[in-house]
């Protein structure tokens, strides 16, 4: 054996180049190694799907007839980490080069560059094939700036890739639809049920107990519902296309805890372990919008496109950009412990109550839930964003760093000071109710500000302004809010509120 290709668990690539050729020479490796399961605590239904992904996809492999090793966690000869397995399986396949896909995290990526050295063998990298853009892009592009403007890198993606493009101007004349992606959900539009599959991953579940990994949420092991094949990611993309995208942009802000999915897509996990590549899933939504035009209106493609063309490519070019430093960002110096109710959903505040349960039932919430409500207490409460960053970085099916941290710390967090986002998203209860259904059923009143029962959003809201005056008072974003901070006459009265849930916030 001469070669060894080493495919990581977010690298199930079967378009990849190297797959087009076959050879007996090279051995294609993938394994399961309690370095991933354990550099944090991971959902169960990540570990799982991530688990049950990776070996359907090398047993495809095999049957294609590629030459294939791979190591299940409770393997006798797994040493439990990428480069320790490496070491034995390279002596013993006789191995003269070492070949690797380039990993999407920081932390792997520097393992395996010192490959080389620590097992005195030729290595080599190979891009992943996926991306739409090269790592340094947004580097490059934003060189010597302090923010990095996401409209500018998509118009400048939207003309690159001439997607909805009418030779130089955009589609309709107008970039971007965001304005109209705001609405509250309509109680007379039906909600498509989700596409659920029925994997039975007991076996992998049994295995995960044996071997002692810790993990968090809940799942039927019997009944998995995630896709965790290509084609499953293929069959999710058209229900999307045929039932979703029609409302996709227009509700693409509305939270409700009657429907977990909304008219979402449900691909971040086909799409970051790479089954599914963005361009095919770009393509495939334009072709159902140009079929079906009377029903698919042109904010709600132009949206969805601005997801995966513009958002997803962004914080990817900015995590490279900005790593390692990005990991210890914390601008306003919070230090607070994340409360128990992330972990238990147990709380008097709807909102957070919802989307914790429900992230912890499905290892899922949608975006608006996880930057406007717990993303948005978490950052009113001061909580330290290396807690904040562990509960996303655990919790979610498609949580990988490069995107989990640049969402989490970046633009929920703020705490890189604005690279990413203009300005702190923050809100009271007002947003919240505007965008949900949740404040009507709440314990709290969504009015109040203080006294009994006062939502503790508005109180904690006000707050956050007067105790971060010095770092926000000047970003011309948010004069508004201090305008109207000035203008209170209970302000004392408000941050005293505010201290005390601070003080209880278990009791919250
Ligand atoms: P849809 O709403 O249907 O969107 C379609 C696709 O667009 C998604 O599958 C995703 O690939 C892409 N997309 C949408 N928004 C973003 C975004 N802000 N950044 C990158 N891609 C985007 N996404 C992850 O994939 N992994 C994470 O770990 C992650 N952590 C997040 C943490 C926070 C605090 C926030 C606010 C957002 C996070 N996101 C993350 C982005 C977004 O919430 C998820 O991509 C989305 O909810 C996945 O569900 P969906 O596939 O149904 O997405
Ligand atoms: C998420 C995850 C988990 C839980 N386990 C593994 C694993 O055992 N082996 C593997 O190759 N990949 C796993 N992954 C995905 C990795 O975290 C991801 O491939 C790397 O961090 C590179 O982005
Ligand atoms: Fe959340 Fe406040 Fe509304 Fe309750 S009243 S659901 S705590 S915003």
């Amino acid at each position: 054996m001469k070669t060894i290709r080493l495919i990581l668990g977010d690298q199930l690539n079967h378009h990849h180049h190297w797959l087009k050729e076959h050879s007996s020479e090279v051995l294609y490796v993938l394994m399961e190694v309690r370095s991933e399961t354990d550099y944090v605590v991971h959902h169960i239904q990540k570990v799982l799907g991530f688990f049950a992904a990776m070996r359907s996809f090398e047993r495809r492999l095999s049957e294609e007839g590629h030459k294939t090793l791979y190591l299940s966690l409770d393997d006798p000869r797994n040493k439990q980490s990428f480069t320790e397995n490496l070491r034995w399986i390279a002596k013993e396949a006789g191995a003269k080069e070492i070949q690797y896909l380039l990993p999407d995290e920081y932390r792997v990526d520097q393992e395996l560059s010192h490959l080389k050295d620590t097992l005195s063998l030729p290595t080599v990298a190979v891009d992943s094939e996926h991306f739409l853009t090269a790592r340094d892009e947004v580097a490059r592009m934003f060189k010597g700036k302090k923010t990095f403007l996401m409209e500018s890198f998509y118009r400048a993606m939207r003309k690159r890739f001439d997607i909805l493009m009418d030779g130089d101007e955009p589609h309709t004349g107008q970039w971007n639809y965001d304005q109209e992606n705001r609405k509250r959900l309509d109680p007379k539009i039906k909600v498509p049920a989700p596409l659920l599959f029925s994997h039975d991953l007991s076996d992998i579940a049994e295995m995960l107990q044996r071997c002692g990994v810790k993990t968090i949420g809940s799942v039927k092991a019997s009944e998995y519902p995630w896709p965790i094949t290509r084609e499953e990611g293929l069959e999710v993309l058209q229900y999307f296309l045929k039932h979703s995208l029609q409302h996709f942009g227009t509700f693409q802000d509305a939270m409700t805890p009657d429907h977990d999915w909304l008219f979402h897509s449900r691909l971040s996990f086909v799409l970051n372990t790479k089954l599914l590549s963005p361009m095919e899933v770009i393509q495939g939504a334009i072709k159902e919008w140009k079929k079906r035009p009377d029903k698919i209106s042109y904010p709600q493609i132009e949206g969805f496109v601005r997801q995966i063309l513009g958002w997803r490519e962004y914080v990817r070019g900015i995590y490279w950009a900005k790593m390692p430093d990005y990991e210890s960002e914390n601008f306003f110096k919070h230090k607070r412990k994340l409360p128990s109710f992330f972990w238990s959903g147990e709380t008097k505040m709807r909102c957070v109550s919802h989307a914790v349960t429900q992230s912890l039932e499905l290892a899922y919430a949608h975006h608006i839930q996880r930057l406007m409500i717990t993303g948005n207490f978490a950052l009113l409460a001061g909580i330290d964003p290396d807690e904040v960053d562990a509960w996303y970085l655990g919790i979610y099916i498609d949580a990988l760093q490069w995107v989990e941290i640049t969402n989490t710390r970046g633009m929920s967090q703020f705490a890189d000071g604005g690279v990413l986002a203009t300005k702190p998203y923050v809100s009271s209860a007002n947003y919240i109710d505007k965008m949900s259904t949740y404040c009507a059923g709440c314990f709290y009143d969504k009015k109040k500000r203080v006294g009994e029962r006062a939502c503790p959003f508005n109180s904690l809201y006000w707050e956050f302004f007067a105790r971060n005056e010095k770092q926000l008072r000047g970003n011309p974003r948010i004069g508004i809010a201090y305008k109207n901070l000035d203008r209170m006459t209970d302000l004392e009265e408000v941050r005293a509120q505010a201290q005390t849930y601070l003080k209880n916030i278990e009791k919250l």
